[in-house]
């Protein structure tokens, strides 16, 4: 299924039960271009969550692949038979490793440069430049880049070019949606300010409001 570009949302789906993640999906779907699960949905739900998802929406599995390459390679190919669109993965195992990602993914794969939280400036920060390159060279789809610190979402972009950046950080962590489109960003990426709202259908709306403000 090809994602979307309309309200810009990538909704980041942590909930750990597949009748919690069919009810938040449920109530968001209008709202959303795609939607990322992540570890805890599906070591909760099973794989099969994969695919069921997979139904409704592009479905972008935020694994963070990063072994030697003929794991990734095999990691990758049983998320995208199970029907993800995408795949996420870090860089720093180097450009063979993601270079696996990249082939058995057909392309389909973001690399996580600087990561979002506060630790993110320990480690990851210093090298993102790199790890943005490395995706570039290695013929990914695009990167992931913080929301939290919008001004490096338009350093990286000068680094990658026409990738695409989708961008979490949006809510529980601080960020704002408009700031990182703005910056450079193509999606951003909300989890718990969605999910864990009262009513997660209006509070994707709100955010819609909020990305259609931004040209
Ligand atoms: O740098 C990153 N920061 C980040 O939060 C890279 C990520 N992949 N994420 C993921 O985005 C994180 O694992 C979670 O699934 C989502 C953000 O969720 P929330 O803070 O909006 O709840």
């Amino acid at each position: 299924m090809k994602m979307e570009k309309n309200t810009r949302i990538i909704l980041a789906l942590d909930v750990t039960t597949k009748d919690d993640a069919l009810r938040v999906v449920r109530a968001v779907k209008d709202h959303v271009d795609a939607i990322k699960i992540n570890w805890p949905l599906i070591l909760g739900a099973g794989p099969e969550i994969i695919t069921d998802l997979s139904k409704v929406k592009h479905v972008i599995c935020d694994l963070k692949v990063a072994d030697i390459p003929n794991t990734n390679r095999l990691i990758v190919e049983q998320a995208m038979a199970r029907g993800a669109s995408a795949i996420i993965c870090h860089g720093f195992t180097g450009d063979d490793s993601v270079k696996a990602c990249v082939d058995a993914a057909k392309g389909q794969i973001f690399v996580v440069t600087e990561m979002s939280h506060p630790g993110g400036k320990q480690f990851t920060a210093p090298l993102a430049d790199k790890l943005a390159a490395i995706a570039k060279s290695a013929g990914a789809r695009g990167i992931v880049a913080p929301a939290t610190r919008p001004e490096r979402i338009a350093d990286l972009r000068r680094t990658i070019g026409d990738l695409e950046i989708i961008s979490p950080g949006v809510g529980a962590q601080g960020g704002r949606a408009s700031d990182a489109l703005k910056a450079g960003a193509d999606y951003i990426i909300v989890g718990r300010a969605i999910y864990d709202a009262p009513d997660p259908g209006a509070a994707a709306r709100k955010f819609a409001e909020e990305t259609a403000s931004v040209h």
